[in-house]
Order: structure tokens, then C-alpha cells, then sequence
């Protein structure tokens, strides 16, 4: 009897994105990216050896895909050599006119089509694999009343569903602990939650989602990719593997102290920049706003993808001028007693903004500067 099984859990790679941040070019490649995606799960499954492969939902960031994209889909699943379970997701979700009807999906594929539970036999691995769809955009809680049917033979336990675990009430097919706990299953592959979770363990039963498997905004930053979980009949061992072409960061960059801003942002840049996408703020004070245009100029070909925002203040030494006897020495005279006698930080942030326009106003200067 075999002992143990190896899978490949992926889920949520939303395939044909619009990815709206990134120009219409940028767009396009990340979109192949997504597609390429599912070759480096086919390499990586064969690399492996895996006895399965899982993918626990949102496939598809849409129920229809580009033709490039069916095609690929096809083409890599049947690559994948090796039985392939799909539990459609809220993005992805099946129905008559989802590509998962619509599609010739090879053989080693099985499409989940329903919204309740399912077991497909595999006797030749000792396991069974459970699985699930969502049929429309929500999903209700699967595991509430499942019941698990008996296992005689004590074979290995698989279910693989699109859903969220937390206080089981909710719109994505809800579950708790203690119904994982319960649902008498060795290792239970999710999707749905974007950041990957790590192995978990509810009573004896193991989980885990992997997260997406390409970052698409600067709220998936970092690594992405894909779990190989080895699962056995007393426990699970899930191995992250990073398969995401490029990665999101977000940075702050320091330019107080008279930093080259240039100079600065580019030491702040990880290895590998040119590869990855940027969200970038300055922050700090500084003498003389920095000339965010020539930055994006001189960094565009050091990142992928940049935004650059600026959110530097001016040296609190403007009030070094608050003496002078003229009109700016008065409405700077005036602004820090307000800002001494300011109730709160809201108050004073609002009354360093006034004193920035009030000065670029009287520079005549067209941002608003100290
Ligand atoms: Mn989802």
C-alpha cells in the first residue's frame, strides 16, 4: 500500500488580468507571464515526480479566456502527465458557458462541476481526491454538513476547494477549523486567499493554499508560487516554490539630509530590480522638491514597472526666514502660532499644508513648496 503521495497545489493564478496599473504593452506581457505560468507547473510537476496535481480555483481571473490562453491551458494540462484536479473558483466559476464546459480538456483532467462535494477514486495511488466548483460567484459552506464516507481501505484523502477558513460565515464557500478538523481528510488544498498560508493543521487534518502564483498589484508583494506537499496518513511536509515571473515591492526612500534622490532610490533597489514592479515614495525633508520626472526618466530602465510619488516635506528651516520684516515674514510669524497652538496632529498636518501654499503662493511658484 503506497505510503505517501506528492502533489502540485496551485491556485489563483487569474489568468488574462487586465492588470489596469501597468501600460497597455506592460499589460500584455504580464499576461504571457501568466500563461507561461502554467508550463513551469507542467515542468515543475514532471521535474518532481508528483503523483497529482491540485488546483484549488481562480485559474481563470474571468469566465472567458483569450484564445492564446485556452489554448496554452490545454496544451500544458495535457503536459502535466499525471492526473489534474480542478476545483473552479468565484473568478473562474463553472457553468454551461464557462470554459470549463466549453473547453477539450485532455483526459488526465478532472473539471469539479459541481457545488457539492465529490470523491473520485484513484486506486492505483491508494487515494481518493475530493473536490468541489463554485457554480456562480459565491459559494456556500461546503464543509458545514459534509460528512466524510468510510474510509476501509484507509486510503489517502485529498480535497481540494476554492474557499476561506475563519469564522465560517461568508460568501466564498466559509469553513472553520473544526469542520476541517472533521471532514476526514489527510491534506485539504486551497484557494482562494492570495498570500500563501504555510502548512496548517486542524485536529489531523493538514492544510495550506499556496497564495497566487503571480503577484498582479502592490498588495501581492514578494515571492509567489507554488506548494509540493508530501501527504501521509500521520502528516504533511508542503514545500513553497517560488514560480512568479517578476515581483511586486513596495519601498520608502529617505531623502532627508540632503540625499541625492537618484543615488538614494537606487541603493534602496533590491537585486534583480530591473526584473520586478515598483511602488516608490519619497519621503523626508528636503531642501527643494525632488524632479519626480527625471527620476522616472533615469530609473525606467532599472525597473520594470514604477510609481514614483512624491510625499517629502520641506526642511523645517523655513522658519528660518520668519524673522524678516516683510509679507513672508509675517505669514510665517503667524502660521507657527498656529501650528504652536495646533489641537492635533490632523490640525497642524493641515496648517503645514496652508503654509505650503501660502509660500509657493507668494513665489509665485507653481508647486507647493516651503
Ligand atoms: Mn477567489
Amino acid at each position: 500500500m503506497r505510503d505517501r503521495i506528492r502533489v502540485l497545489h496551485a491556485a489563483d493564478l487569474h489568468m488574462d488580468s487586465p492588470f489596469e496599473a501597468l501600460s497597455g504593452e506592460k499589460a500584455a506581457i504580464r499576461r504571457s507571464e501568466q500563461r507561461a505560468l502554467l508550463g513551469k507547473i507542467a515542468e515543475l510537476a514532471r521535474e518532481r515526480e508528483v503523483d497529482l496535481v491540485l488546483l484549488a480555483g481562480d485559474l481563470l481571473d474571468s469566465g472567458s479566456a483569450y484564445r492564446e490562453t485556452a489554448i496554452t491551458l490545454r496544451q500544458a494540462l495535457a503536459e502535466m502527465e499525471t492526473k489534474v484536479f480542478i476545483a473552479p473558483g468565484n473568478h473562474d466559476f463553472f457553468s454551461p458557458r464557462s470554459v470549463w464546459a466549453s473547453l477539450e480538456l485532455p483526459e488526465n483532467v478532472h473539471v469539479f462541476r459541481s457545488n457539492e462535494i465529490e470523491c473520485v477514486s484513484l486506486p492505483e495511488l491508494d487515494a481518493e481526491v475530493f473536490g468541489a466548483a463554485f457554480t456562480e460567484e459565491s459559494c456556500p459552506a461546503l464543509l458545514r454538513d459534509f460528512t466524510p464516507p468510510e474510509n476501509p481501505e484507509d486510503r489517502l484523502r485529498v480535497l481540494c476547494l476554492h474557499g476561506e477558513v475563519g469564522s465560517g460565515e461568508g460568501k466564498y464557500n466559509p469553513m472553520t477549523e473544526a469542520q476541517l478538523a472533521s471532514c476526514g481528510m489527510h491534506y485539504v488544498a486551497l484557494g482562494h486567499i492570495h498570500a500563501c498560508s504555510g502548512l496548517r493543521r486542524a485536529g489531523d487534518t493538514c492544510y495550506a493554499w499556496p497564495g497566487c502564483a503571480e503577484g498582479r498589484g502592490f498588495d501581492e508583494c514578494g515571492e509567489k508560487g507554488v506548494y509540493i506537499t508530501e501527504i501521509t496518513r500521520s502528516g504533511c511536509s508542503a514545500e513553497f516554490v517560488p514560480i512568479a515571473a517578476r515581483q511586486y515591492h513596495r519601498l520608502e526612500v529617505d531623502l532627508s539630509g540632503g540625499k541625492d534622490a537618484l543615488e538614494a532610490v537606487v541603493d534602496a533597489l533590491p537585486e534583480c530590480a530591473e526584473r520586478d514592479i515598483f511602488r516608490i515614495a519619497l519621503r523626508g525633508e528636503t531642501a527643494t522638491a525632488p524632479k519626480t520626472e527625471q527620476l522616472r526618466a533615469a530609473l525606467s530602465e532599472r525597473v520594470f514597472a514604477l510609481r514614483l510619488r512624491d510625499e517629502t516635506r520641506p526642511e523645517t528651516d523655513i522658519w528660518a526666514r520668519a524673522e524678516e520684516d516683510s509679507l513672508r515674514g509675517e505669514f510665517l510669524r503667524r502660521m507657527r502660532e498656529k501650528l504652536n497652538s495646533a489641537s492635533d496632529e490632523t490640525a497642524r498636518e493641515r496648517l503645514l499644508m496652508a503654509l505650503r501654499f501660502g509660500l509657493a503662493a507668494m513665489e509665485n511658484a507653481e508647486e507647493p513648496r516651503g
